[in-house]
């Protein structure tokens, strides 16, 4: 096991801590090519969601010319060959440096070899990759299993003693944020009576989550007594399809999501919403942090995680005004 420390201090809003492990070493190009200026390319996944946006934002507030960054900033649309590619042009253009918020978890080996055999060293934000560790200098992220963990103990506690029918909107399929949280909540509850009736993909997306959500009112009817959604747009999505189909979303469907952006709050403060997981979509200011350092060549840890907390209906009322995003 690789030694653990809490880094705090970290000027990003409310009492964010970051838990970095492992020690990797800078590596990467000579950097800023001369007027101190560093050039990043960041392969965004795509804006599927309210967090996504968010995350978009915090990216390109910390890589700010007045940060002394050039940011070319790519959002591949959620498609893998596009962000493959987009990382590719990244190679081609000789950026100092390449972050990647990768929206599936394999396929990257060939691509990060070539950054690396160029020079070019690669820093992960938000999701991560199958490839070899030492093909990418440091990932800025979250703890996306605990997440699923956190979210699945609550609705052990709460409906597990119960027999309980519940139906499942995963998140982008083969994306270490959807994988990790399945595997976090389904072994939260293990050994309940909890029924899992169905659970498809809603691609994170408010549209998709609609849509399959309308599938399963369709085939199970008011047998449904519990959702959890992979994020709130997903969420969301489906309490359109609730209403329309004449039930209570948060009183005949209880719904479990993650993420925490403000409409999800909002849901869940109006009593829509049963439970909330939150994940911190405000990684800009530590990532530019991390690939300053990775380009000036000083050493950075492998990972640094970023604690989430959670919320039921009192609690997000309490909160709801002071959320940043
Ligand atoms: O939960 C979802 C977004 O990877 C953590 O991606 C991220 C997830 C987030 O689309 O809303």
């Amino acid at each position: 096991m690789k030694a653990k420390k809490i880094i705090t201090g970290i000027a990003l809003v409310g009492a964010i801590a970051f838990t970095a492990t492992g020690c990797a070493g800078g590596g990467g190009s000579a950097g800023g090519g001369g007027d101190g200026v560093i050039t990043v390319g960041f392969a965004q996944t795509g804006s599927e969601s309210g967090w996504r946006s968010a995350n978009t934002e915090s990216m390109k507030e910390a890589f700010s010319e007045a940060n002394g960054f050039n940011l070319i900033f790519n959002a591949a649309d959620n498609k893998p060959e596009a962000q493959i590619a987009a990382v590719r042009s990244f190679i081609n253009q000789g950026v100092d440096a390449i972050v990647l918020a990768p929206i599936v978890t394999d396929g990257w080996d060939d691509v990060l070899k070539e950054a690396k055999d160029a020079n070019i060293p690669v820093i992960l934000e938000d999701r991560t990759v199958s490839a070899s560790e030492d093909l990418y200098a440091s990932w800025i992220g979250l703890d996306f299993e605990k997440e699923g963990e956190t979210a699945g103990k609550w609705v052990a506690d709460n409906f597990g003693s119960t027999p309980t029918n519940m139906v499942v909107l995963e998140g982008t399929t083969g994306s270490s944020a959807a994988t990790d949280r399945a595997t976090g909540f389904d072994s939260a509850i293990k050994g309940t009576d909890i029924t899992v009736l169905d659970s498809q993909t809603g691609n994170f997306t408010r549209a998709d989550g609609k849509t399959v959500m309308e599938g399963f009112l369709q085939k199970y009817g008011s047998q449904i007594n519990l959702l959890f959604a992979h994020n709130d747009d997903m969420g969301l999505g489906a309490l359109e399809a609730i209403k329309a189909a004449g039930m209570k979303p948060g009183t005949d469907i209880k719904i479990v999501t993650i993420d925490a952006v403000k409409d999800g709050m909002t849901a869940l403060s109006n009593g829509e919403f049963n439970y909330i997981v939150e994940c911190n979509p405000l990684l800009g200011e530590k990532t530019a942090e991390v690939v300053k350092k990775v380009v000036a060549g000083e050493s950075v840890d492998k990972s640094y995680i970023v604690e989430d907390q959670a919320f039921d209906q009192e609690q997000a009322k309490k909160v709801l005004d002071s959320r940043p995003y």
